[in-house]
């Protein structure tokens, strides 16, 4: 059984970042936060891109390798939709899920609107072309991913609801007959308080990963510094029947900025995973990730390792 350190849990790519907007087929103030999957024999990535209005949308990148020699759509694959008032100041920060039951894949992903961040899903086959199921969560609200299979028979979605007056954002889960009707929410996670690294704001960062120990999850803590805020990312372990029971969830963070493209950017101290891609024959993740809202980015993780690791830490209190 290994005992990875911190440091030894994920392994940064030597050449990150591997895509920014020196990349881009056409003008794009950054690149960052992108949706993964594997397509056959290539890794598609959903990549956000910013243009220089401040308005994100959403491009297609294509690898064999899932590291290098991206082609990339010449044009925004997946734009805000003009007849959509939701998504007026732009989509961002995609996460997908390939439900087989519905042999097509399910984008959940932030639509900007002049009310707030709201969360929308759209589908697509390919990722040629797209179409979408519409909003399914009112402001503010933002970092969801649905699951790949029915809980019991609905779908369930993870989210992160924000009100007003409330006393931190936590990570909820929802459930669905229809992908459409969303209810009985349940609070999943709770923002910690006070000194901890994950006090008072965390999110989800990549879909939940389906594993024979329990849905692991990677989420994302924002602690609040004089300087800004730092983004670095946990583990929780849930249920596989029940996912409302959290079985485990990390004290120390496994992954922080430390790197020039992880630490000054657009947003210094940022690292912002929306999606990771198991080898299921090597066993090795690879988590694409937002570099300081400037860069992708790219680590890998041995499965194994990330669960020993989780399997060792306490499980919340009751
Ligand atoms: C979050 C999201 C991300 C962004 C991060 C850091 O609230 O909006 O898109 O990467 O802030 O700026």
């Amino acid at each position: 059984m290994s005992d990875k350190r911190y440091e030894e849990l994920f392994q940064r790519y030597p050449e990150n970042p591997i895509l920014s907007a020196r990349d881009w087929p056409y003008p794009a103030h950054t690149v960052f936060n992108a949706g993964a999957c594997q397509v056959g024999e290539e890794t598609v990535l959903l990549v956000r891109v910013e243009d220089r209005r401040g308005h994100s949308h959403l491009t297609v990148a294509r690898s064999r390798d899932g590291i290098t020699n991206w082609r990339i759509d010449p044009q925004p694959s997946f734009a805000p939709d003009p007849g959509s008032p939701e998504e007026i100041w732009g989509v961002e920060d995609p996460r997908l899920t390939w439900v087989e039951e519905r042999d097509e894949w399910i984008i959940a992903y932030t639509a900007y609107s002049p009310s707030g961040p709201m969360v929308s899903l759209a589908r697509t086959k390919d990722f040629a072309s797209f179409s979408r199921l519409g909003p399914v969560m009112p402001p503010e609200d933002k970092d969801a991913a649905i699951f790949p299979r029915r809980i019991g028979n609905r779908y369930a979605m993870i989210h992160r609801p924000v009100s007003a007056g409330s006393s931190g954002a936590h990570i909820w889960l929802s459930f669905s007959p229809d992908m459409t009707h969303w209810g009985d929410h349940h609070v999943l996670l709770h923002a910690r308080r006070g000194a901890w690294w994950d006090a008072n704001k965390i999110g989800l960062s990549t879909p939940p990963l389906e594993t024979a120990d329990g849905w692991l999850l990677l989420y994302h803590g924002v602690r609040m510094t004089a300087a800004g805020c730092l983004y670095r990312l946990g583990l929780a372990l849930l249920d596989l029947e029940d996912p409302r029971r959290v079985l485990r969830r990390s004290d120390e963070w496994v992954f922080a900025p430390e790197m020039p493209y992880e630490r000054q950017g657009d947003v210094n101290g940022v690292v912002f995973p929306c999606g990771w891609i198991l080898d299921r024959a090597s066993g090795t993740v690879r988590i694409y990730y937002g570099g300081a809202d400037s860069c992708v980015a790219l680590a890998t993780a041995k499965l194994s390792d990330l669960l020993d690791y989780i399997r060792k830490c306490p499980a919340p209190p009751a």
